[in-house]
């Protein structure tokens, strides 16, 4: 009858013993014995406690899962209430755990959290299970893993005690997974949540927490109320990463990626990152070479750093802290990328290997953890196929306290750990007053990552002892607890009584222990006054990197590939494998792509990223592609994975991995829904792979600015801060098209303000031929630097934005682009009225999709006196290039930038400015929609109509001279254009359908 007992049948159980109690006879006779034999150890109530009837059911799975038997004869039915209490404990024991050092110790911690929540929760006493101070001497089974199996109920609750309600509290039944929660279940109550520290491993604690607080303090009074955002009252700390990064290599771990927030970092950089105090004093003082750690660099509490920490066996481990902004958790996704590039290397065989031996840790304050959601959005990667890093062991400084605010006020749950309880992470609670506990925790940790490959926490209660940082006051806001952390003696001094007295360190030699220590502080001090080290912070990233320098040049690279090898990769992205169930749309799409090819000779857009990427492979350069549905392509162009439509395959066909046995691989992930931690993650990816072309592609480029944060802190401002380069590219699809709002602007008018001392590349192309030789230069020059691409979305599909074969096959990426596109008919007609510039009047400039739309108008008016030029690459802006085209147009009376975007955006703001630093002779007049504080319209019908009205005022007197004035400002252009709104006024008033269908030509 027990597998009837699962949690799923508990309603049925009830009606049948409501049943059962009125009439036995009611059910059957199995359900009967079962009824009686509880009812015979006492009365299995319903109503109270609510949770007895789920408490029965659970211990019944505690009893399948630690084994005890089922037949216990007359005290079964105590056996059962016995297994319920201990599944109690196992469930909610860190509730009564001592958790908070800053609150008496047998105090359930939990009221330390929400006094009023009391009684709400479920009680561990034996009266609460049907159990009595007799059965305390009572023998039950107390399980499979604790040891002694069978004992007194009294020691067997002591056991329990000691495993669940200690100064160690653990959260895991919310895990779901069996053989996940077995284990734990297994590895903790074998051990009691404790291990036997040998003196050696106690004196290291001791050694670790005297010089964490002694360089704390030395801080404190040398630099008085500099910002350090000090670590005093979590010391723990630093013993706890200690011994995670001397027992990692024992766990076959090579390389450790830490990424940590402000509090402590000094110190941790100090003790953990062995950056010399010299170092660090040196940057205190801030007397530090200008440009000695790269631009205007960053405060010291950000930066990165990097070390070998080598043991006495002769292996080491790479310990790499990861530089970060202020803003608190967008570290994550840098980490976890980061940690990716590192274990897809292929140093150590398989990713899956690697996966074991390279280690993300992230540090986390309380309030940041539980009140930023990029942290649920970092859990949430921690098991995809394109994200996973085998696990990251997440710390928590949980000092109860978020600059000000208290923890009652930062989150609508018990622990800042709850947020990560929708996967299968076990959530370690730990007193940071007991380093043992604590090193225990980091140990169970790192085992229960490399076994189980997934997240794991450790959250450690300690306290803040001073201010948020060195200049605030802290009583203002919280005084009961300041009163009481005032008061509370350090870990350290408590811990060193404990060793005291156990013999570990005597009190003389902890006192020479300081005193020695403190004496090197001030050495260090005094070097850093006198004689200031040079940095030892690489002024460049690892080995990945060697060839490879910072130094940007505008330099054309020539990008393109023979012609035989452009078409042995076109036929293999458009040969359907043997066998293969293709969908049949998939399959004219691509019979039409060959047939494009063999009958025109020419490639469309994503054929042409298809073949960038093809070519980038064969030459032994792996890409990577994520992004929100970016296998298919957000508009159905990509189709990089084939599904077998009659397979149950899980994985598609991806043609690029098909081009020849040596080739690099190309790898293609589909995106969780989220901007902020995939743009992070792929950033940091790119800080590792400089030799992988790294892609992030945003659904609509509107989305972008959900990844705000890694944009303005990462991507623009990295190389400046930190000296880090990164080759990443981010295809934000962006053109008006009357697709509303939130669909249409990529924010360029953002990139291109974010824009300086050359820190990216800023493009929006108009040829797939362009997009090819843009993609492959990323790849092909000897720096790096990210590349923010306007990517298209109509002229994915646009008849005149294809490009023939023979433009991939040679030549380079061009930033100014003034031919015209694929028209042979167009072109002689236009040679015929002129050509070659003499007879040019008037320049327009664009950039993007709006140029087809400006061609294709100019053409019907047939005005060959007007000349439309393209601004492939906005930023780094292409002066020379702009200055050689324009001198090919001496006659020129009108110069005109035009564009789609609303005048307050786009790039018309950035052009303008440009035009007078670069031409300032030259007139520069603007058409463009009126500012505007929404992107776009919602309407299609207005956003054709505004778009007709922008190219008939931008083309408008084509015919004959445009009336242009030169007066430099948004909107002056005057025209004679039919349809026109106010005079000369691109920032007027929007055009009404009615007005643009008079305008139509
Ligand atoms: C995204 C973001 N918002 C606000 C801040 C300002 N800020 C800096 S520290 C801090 C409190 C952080 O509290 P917690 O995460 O608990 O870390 P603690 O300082 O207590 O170690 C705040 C609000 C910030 N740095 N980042
Ligand atoms: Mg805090």
């Amino acid at each position: 009858m027990h597998e009837l007992l699962d949690l799923t049948s508990l309603p049925f159980i009830e009606e049948l013993y409501k049943a059962w109690l009125q009439n036995p006879a009611s059910v059957d006779s199995g359900w009967q014995r079962f009824f009686s034999d509880f009812h015979g150890g006492g009365s299995l109530d319903l109503g109270t406690p609510r949770r007895e009837p789920q408490v029965a059911g659970r211990g019944s799975i505690a009893v399948a899962e630690s084994g005890a038997s089922a037949a216990d004869g007359p005290g079964r039915s105590k056996q059962s209430r016995v297994d319920s209490l201990l599944w109690a404990y196992r469930d909610v024991g860190y509730f009564y755990a001592y958790l908070n050092p800053l609150r008496p110790k047998h105090e359930p911690s939990r009221n330390y959290l929400y006094p009023r929540a009391k009684g709400a929760y479920e009680q561990l006493s034996i009266e609460a299970f049907g159990l009595s101070e007799e059965d305390l001497d009572r023998e039950f089974s107390a399980g499979r893993a604790m040891k002694p199996a069978r004992a007194r109920l009294r020691e067997i609750l002591k056991a329990f005690q000691e495993t669940y309600c200690s100064t160690f509290g653990v959260e895991f039944l919310h895990i779901q997974n069996k053989p996940i929660r077995n284990w734990l279940l297994q590895t903790m109550e074998s051990c009691r949540n404790k291990s036997d520290f040998s003196t050696g491993r106690r004196k290291e604690i001791l050694e670790d927490l005297i010089k964490a607080e002694e360089f704390e303090q030395f801080l404190h009074k040398t630099f008085i109320g500099q910002k350090r955002f000090s670590l005093e009252g979590a010391e723990v700390v630093v013993p706890a990463l200690h011994s995670l990064v001397n027992t990692a290599s024992g766990s076959g771990i090579d390389e450790i990626v830490i990424g940590t927030a402000h509090r402590g970092r000094i110190t941790l950089l100090n003790q953990i990152l062995n950056m010399p105090a010299e170092e660090i004093f040196t940057l205190f003082e801030d007397n530090h070479k200008p440009g000695q750690y790269g631009g205007s660099g960053d405060v010291k509490y950000h930066l990165g750093y990097s070390t070998d920490h080598g043991h006495e066996d002769g292996s080491s481990v790479h310990v790499t802290l990861v530089s970060n902004p202020s803003h608190l958790e967008s570290v994550d996704g840098v980490v976890e990328g980061k940690t990716r590039a590192v274990q897809s290397l292929s140093r150590w065989g398989s990713f899956m290997r690697a996966t074991k031996r390279v280690l993300p840790v992230i540090l986390h304050g309380d309030a940041a953890f539980s009140g930023q959601g990029v942290v649920a959005e970092i859990f949430n990667l921690s098991q995809l196929r394109g994200y996973h890093t085998g696990g990251t062991i997440h710390v928590i400084i949980n000092n109860q306290i978020g600059f000000t605010t208290s923890s009652r006020d930062s989150r609508s749950t018990f622990f800042p750990t709850d947020v990560a309880k929708m996967t299968s992470v076990p959530v370690f609670h730990v007193n940071g007053d007991d380093p043992q506990a604590v090193v225990y925790a980091m140990d169970l940790a790192l085992r229960f990552r490399q076994k189980m490959s997934q997240d794991v926490i450790v959250d450690i209660i300690c306290y803040r002892r001073h201010g948020h940082n060195e200049g605030d006051e802290p009583s203002f806001t919280n005084p009961r607890m300041y009163r009481l952390i005032r008061e509370h003696p350090g870990v350290t001094s408590k811990y060193a009584e404990t060793c005291a007295d156990l013999g570990v360190m005597g009190k003389e030699e902890q006192k020479v222990l300081r005193k020695e220590y403190a004496a090197g502080l001030r050495r260090a001090l005094k070097t850093a006054r006198e004689n200031p080290p040079e940095p030892t912070l690489k002024p460049f990233q690892g080995d990945e990197w060697a060839g490879l320098h910072g130094r940007y040049t505008q330099e054309a690279v020539p990008t393109g590939v023979k012609r035989k090898t452009l078409e042995a990769v076109s036929d293999t992205l458009t040969r359907i494998p043997d066998g293969f169930n293709i969908h049949s749309k998939l399959k004219r799409i691509l019979d039409d792509k060959r047939q494009r090819l063999e009958q025109e000779g020419t490639v469309d857009w994503a054929f042409a990223e298809a073949l960038s990427f093809g070519t980038l492979l064969l030459e032994g350069v792996p890409v990577r592609l994520s992004g929100q549905d970016c296998e298919r392509g957000t508009f159905s162009q990509r189709h990089s994975a084939w599904w077998d439509t009659e397979s149950t395959q899980a994985l598609p066909y991806l043609p690029l991995n098909h081009l020849k046995a040596d080739q690099a691989r190309f790898f293609a992930y589909d995106s969780p829904l989220s901007e902020y931690s995939i743009l992070g993650f792929e950033y940091g990816f790119s800080l590792n792979s400089p030799r992988t072309l790294v892609i992030w592609e945003a659904q609509f480029g509107d989305f972008c600015n959900g990844a705000q944060v890694v944009i303005d802190n990462f991507i623009a401002a990295a190389k400046t801060k930190w000296q880090r380069s990164s080759g990443l590219v981010l295809l934000l699809p962006h053109g008006y098209e009357g697709q509303g709002p939130e669909h249409s602007s990529a924010h360029l008018e953002r990139f291109l303000q974010l824009c300086a001392e050359q820190n990216m590349e800023v493009c929006n192309l108009t040829t797939p031929a362009q997009y090819f030789h843009l993609l492959r230069r990323q790849m092909k020059r000897d720096f790096r630097n990210p590349l923010v691409l306007m990517s298209p979305k109509s002229l994915l599909r646009h008849p005149l934005a294809v490009s023939r074969m023979d433009e991939l096959a040679q030549g380079h990426f061009r930033p100014v682009l003034d031919a015209p596109p694929v028209s042979a008919d167009l072109d002689s007609r236009d040679a015929a009225a002129g050509g070659s510039g003499r007879g040019v009047k008037r320049l327009i400039l664009c950039s993007g999709k709006v140029y087809y739309d400006l061609w294709e108008r100019r053409q019907e008016l047939e005005a060959f006196d007007t000349v439309v030029l393209r601004v492939e690459q906005l930023y780094p802006f292409p002066a020379d290039a702009l200055g050689t085209a324009l001198e090919d147009y001496p006659h020129l009376r009108e110069l005109l930038w035009v564009q789609e975007e609303p005048e307050n955006r786009g790039a018309l703001r950035y052009m303008r400015e440009q035009f007078l630093k670069n031409f300032p002779d030259r007139p520069f007049t603007c058409v463009s929609r009126p500012a505007s504080a929404s992107p776009a319209v919602g309407s299609h019908r207005q956003h054709v109509a505004e778009q007709r009205e922008l190219v008939e005022r931008a083309l408008g007197g084509a015919r004959g001279v445009a009336k242009g004035t030169a007066r430099g400002g948004a909107g002056e252009a005057a025209t004679d254009a039919p349809g026109k709104l106010s005079a000369g006024s691109a920032g007027g008033k929007r055009p009404t359908a009615k007005s643009a269908k008079r305008g139509k030509a």
